[in-house]
């Protein structure tokens, strides 16, 4: 048996609480050994690993791992919130009983880690000293050494985390157990994988993967779905999943922070690390804090909303990152960043690593090149087209990688937020950025966010997959609740917040070109978000917001035809109208939500019933 108060202590880890808990899951698991991990045991834990082949080196500090086939994306059907009230039931957390689930997690862990080290964690998901720091501290324990890599490069890691609480025993209790992946029954009726947070007693269980967010329990299991169910208990904040960035204007030396939410493969990531167009360079500078979370609240003392980012990472899909969508990120990647790539290709022979998009063509020279499950390309027959890295394969780096990092991204106070932006990807309807001031017409908007179905299978047409703030797999208590929250904590905020939706992939409905140019040119909205809310511009009003009318927006050397710009910039009534009755619906799906936001959406159809005359 491991001994685990000598572990502990050896580590400088004397929470008496950490030491209980540590102890209940050591025995459970039937775990060999414990051994306590701190940031500075990068560089050893990364020789281990590599020692033992699970990670491979690609380049000079920088590392390759592969995870197991059937392991390589999130399972939101085997994702549950769990709690003690059923009322706490929603449309899309899964809710289930705690009674239910604790058992049945405990016994598909016992004796799991026979053999094996137990990993014990300790982490903050937030900066030091920041207002939510006492929902940010957790103890995540694992049997997978990829996995603390992963969490060293995700998350602030550290024992003095957890030496310092007010409350000694609040902290979040994360538990990896990877289980037998070759004999887990993935996707199949007989699936043995479950992901479950039982909320009310702040405790994740999360029984076979090893892979993303499966597996690195501080991102989305304790920053999204915990926090978000922390800051609906306490009354004190929102956990979202949404970038962060800055905007400089260095005229008048005015700091700008934007946040927002986007569905996923809605160009999230490359929003959050845009660099502003070569014609605004000399008058805009763009900083990066966060491209996926975002934690929410309002300063006591200055009545203001405050967002800061609780992770110390980007964990990217690598698919599509290159020189124009994404430089920044790439430049993160570098070797000697330490950055470790998963399931993407690779060349054992010359270190290089390679995803579809990274360039237009697959490297020429195909020698020594491995696909994502490490099978050799050469091997191939012609007509296979299969892609080389899996599509959800990742890069993992840390955000001081990133260049244009902001110089306080690590601050305690976090930054006020001046906007509030939702974006989908959608191919008509939605202008390039409609603003919007009220309050419940934006929290209305984000209910209503949505992207385009990606296959026939999922959905009609045009008929959007709604995905409420971006929020949906990581909804951790009823959607009605929910809306009412987001309406209090924004709602206390003495300068509020303006909100807008945003929408770059509009398309020429014959050739299919996309209308707006995109990337780094995607400022040029928001700079007129921010001069909107300034009162310096005053758009055009229409049922849906306010869009800028032509002259407004800065396009200094946008290439951008006038028949183009013109369709960006206009409501489709008839669409829009159609669009209301599929709101209606998806908003009657929940329980309990806001009169003021049926009041929203009446206002908004009403508006455009009015265009009708
Ligand atoms: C996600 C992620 O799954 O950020 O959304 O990894
Ligand atoms: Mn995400």
């Amino acid at each position: 048996m491991a001994d685990v108060e000598a572990a502990l202590e050896a580590a400088g880890l004397t929470n008496p609480h950490v030491l209980e808990y540590v102890r209940h899951y050591a025995d459970l698991t039937g775990a060999e050994r414990i051994e306590v991990v701190s940031a500075a045991d990068d560089a050893r834990l990364i020789q281990e690993s590599l020692d033992a082949g699970e990670l491979q080196q690609a380049g000079e500090g920088r590392y390759y791992s592969r995870s197991y086939h059937k392991d390589t994306a999130r399972s939101e059907e085997r994702t549950i919130v769990a709690t003690s009230d059923e009322k706490d039931k929603g449309v899309y957390n899964n809710w289930r009983p705690a009674s239910e689930m604790k058992p049945l997690l405990h016994d598909l862990m016992r004796g799991q880690s026979a053999g094996k080290t137990m990993y014990v964690i300790p982490y903050l998901m937030s900066p030091p000293g920041n207002d939510l720091a006492p929902w940010a501290a957790g103890v995540q324990l694992t049997d997978t050494r990829t996995v603390v890599l992963h969490m060293i490069r995700m998350s602030r890691v550290g024992a003095h985390f957890l030496e310092d609480l007010e409350d000694p025993s609040h902290f979040v209790r994360a538990v990896h157990v990877t289980g037998d992946l070759e004999n887990l029954g993935q996707g199949t009726p007989d699936d043995q994988r479950y992901f479950v947070t039982v909320a009310d007693e702040r405790t994740i269980l999360h029984f076979g993967s090893s892979y993303g967010g499966n597996a690195l329990l501080g991102k989305i299991a304790h920053g999204l779905r915990q926090g978000a169910y922390d800051g609906w208990a306490s009354k004190k904040f929102l956990a979202e999943q949404y970038m962060l960035i800055g905007i400089k204007d260095k005229q008048t030396g005015t700091d700008y922070h934007i946040c927002g939410g986007f569905p996923s493969a809605s160009g999230k990531t490359n929003l959050a690390m845009m660099l502003a167009p070569d014609a605004l360079g000399e008058r805009y500078h763009v900083s990066f804090y966060g491209d996926d979370i975002a934690w929410l609240w309002v300063d006591e003392s200055t009545g203001r909303l405050m967002g800061m980012n609780p992770e110390y990472g980007v964990f990217g899909v690598a698919k599509d990152t290159n020189e124009k969508t994404n430089p920044t990120a790439l430049a993160s990647l570098d070797e000697g960043t330490k950055t470790i790539f998963t399931n993407v290709a690779y060349n054992p022979g010359t270190g290089e690593v390679w995803w579809e998009g990274r360039t237009k063509e697959p490297p020429a020279d195909v020698t020594g090149w491995l696909d994502w499950t490490g099978a050799p390309i050469a091997d191939r027959k012609d007509e296979d087209d299969t892609p080389w890295a899996h599509p959800n394969s990742r890069f993992t780096t840390t955000l001081d990688n990133v260049p244009n990092i902001a110089a306080d991204y690590d601050a305690a106070a976090g930054v006020p937020i001046d906007a509030i932006i939702f974006g989908g990807r959608t191919r008509d309807r939605e202008p390039l950025i409609r603003a919007v001031h009220d309050l419940a017409e934006g929290v209305y908007d984000g209910l209503t966010l949505g992207a385009e179905a990606t296959s026939a299978a999922e959905g009609k047409e045009g008929v959007l997959r709604y995905d409420p703030m971006s929020n949906r797999p990581f909804m951790a208590y009823g959607e009605g609740d929910y809306a009412q929250h987001y309406l209090d904590i924004v709602g206390a905020a003495t300068d509020q917040p303006i909100f807008a939706h945003v929408n770059w992939f509009q398309r020429d409905p014959e050739d299919g070109h996309f209308l707006w140019p995109g990337y780094r040119d995607n400022l040029r909205p928001l700079l007129w978000l921010l001069q909107l809310r300034n009162g310096e511009v005053t758009g055009r009003q229409t049922p849906v917001g306010i869009i800028p009318t032509e002259e407004e927006l800065n396009l200094e050397g946008v290439e951008i035809s006038p028949e183009d710009l013109a369709t960006i910039l206009t409501i489709d009534t008839p669409r829009w109208q159609q669009e209301m009755e599929h709101r209606a619906e998806h908003l009657e799906l929940f329980e309990r939500m806001p009169d003021a936001i049926w009041e929203a959406h009446r206002r908004v159809a009403d508006a455009l019933g009015r265009e009708d005359g």
